[in-house]
């Protein structure tokens, strides 16, 4: 292998900015020690290699340190010349360049610029706050993931969690949809979500966080399982549901009488996803007997236009959850 003993790469392993080095390097079969750095701790070597922008990647070979992911892939073709990179003509490497720079500034740039969400049609999670931008009348641009094959864009914005929906908004990553909604709703105050009094913030907050904690994944156990599992996992969905029904007791919405609010908007997978859970898991959990106030409540939230016409196709989510399904318990 070519390389040499004393070559160092300080990066993170989620950045796009990284793996261009690391193809790099790969592609021409050279050796390296691999150092990975944590930005919110920035080591003394990453200081002292990058001082101006203390960015990675910074590739170090001997004592001489070099930054840019760009200017690494030009340093590296010039100094291990087998199978090269980059054209010989000098035009062609000026195309080259041009267009490079291109990518980094107007693509990548552009994708992070004012407010977009990047997200997945089908997730109730996406979901929650495309309903919100909606009932403020807020304009998106919406970047459809593919979660199979996660795009560049998505990791970069999302290293730690890799999951959607993920907002940009003025080229900063916002993400988690509960702490979207909050930003959106602090952001943008027409149409409030939230109550304005403290004490019922941190009630919705925690009616919220046992939807998610507690029902979604005793129902997630539900849907993932079978035989026993399977039963001991609805018998906590049911409880969990219960529970929510006597929230809503005497109420027509979570968030009160007139409007849909914050709480809505977390519970809204239990008025559409959960039905296509339960047919593709095979188990049965909702009925209006047993939860009245929750039925009606579904009826109710699925009536309110923002909702009503941000909806996923009902075959869209079965292939989706049968396609899961199959995966986690496969027979
Ligand atoms: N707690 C997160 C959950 C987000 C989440 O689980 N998103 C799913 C899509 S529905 C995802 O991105 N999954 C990709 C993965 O797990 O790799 C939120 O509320 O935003």
């Amino acid at each position: 292998m070519a390389g040499s003993a004393d070559l160092k790469l300080l990066g993170t392993r989620q950045s796009m900015f990284l793996q261009r080095v690391v193809w790099a390097l790969k592609l021409k079969g050279i050796e390296y020690e691999f150092i990975e750095e944590d930005l919110f701790n920035k080591s003394s070597m990453h200081l002292k290699s990058n001082p101006v922008q203390k960015t990675v990647p910074v590739l170090i070979r001997g004592q001489k340190p070099i930054p840019e992911s760009k200017i690494i892939l030009e340093y590296i073709d010039e100094t291990w010349k087998e199978r090269p990179n980059l054209p010989q003509d000098p035009l062609k490497r000026a195309y080259m360049r041009f267009w490079a720079k291109f990518i980094d500034e107007r693509k990548i740039m552009a994708a992070v610029g004012n407010l977009k969400l990047l997200g997945t049609r089908h997730s109730m999670f996406t979901q929650r706050v495309v309903w919100a931008l909606k009932l403020k009348g807020i304009e998106v641009e919406f970047i459809e993931e593919d979660l199979v094959n996660k795009s560049l864009l998505l990791l970069a914005l999302n290293p730690v969690h890799k999951k959607v929906p993920v907002l940009v908004h003025g080229g900063k990553p916002i993400i988690d949809s509960k702490i979207i909604l909050e930003y959106i709703d602090e952001t943008w105050k027409e149409r409030r979500l939230f109550p304005q009094h403290p004490p019922e913030r941190a009630y919705v907050r925690f009616w919220a966080a046992f939807i998610d904690d507690k029902l979604m994944e005793a129902s997630k156990k539900a849907f993932a399982s079978t035989g026993d599992d399977q039963v001991k996992a609805i018998k906590s969905t049911v409880e969990a549901l219960q529970l929510l029904e006597e929230e809503l007791h005497g109420k027509k919405f979570f968030g009160g009488d007139q409007e849909i609010g914050f709480l809505d908007i977390v519970a809204g997978w239990i008025a559409y996803w959960l039905q296509f859970i339960e047919e593709i898991g095979g188990f049965k959990v909702m009925d209006s007997t047993r939860f009245p106030c929750l039925d009606l409540w579904t009826k109710n939230f699925l009536q309110v236009p923002s909702i009503e016409q941000n909806l996923p196709p009902p075959d869209e989510l079965r292939n989706v959850f049968s396609a899961i399904r199959m995966a986690m318990c496969p027979k």
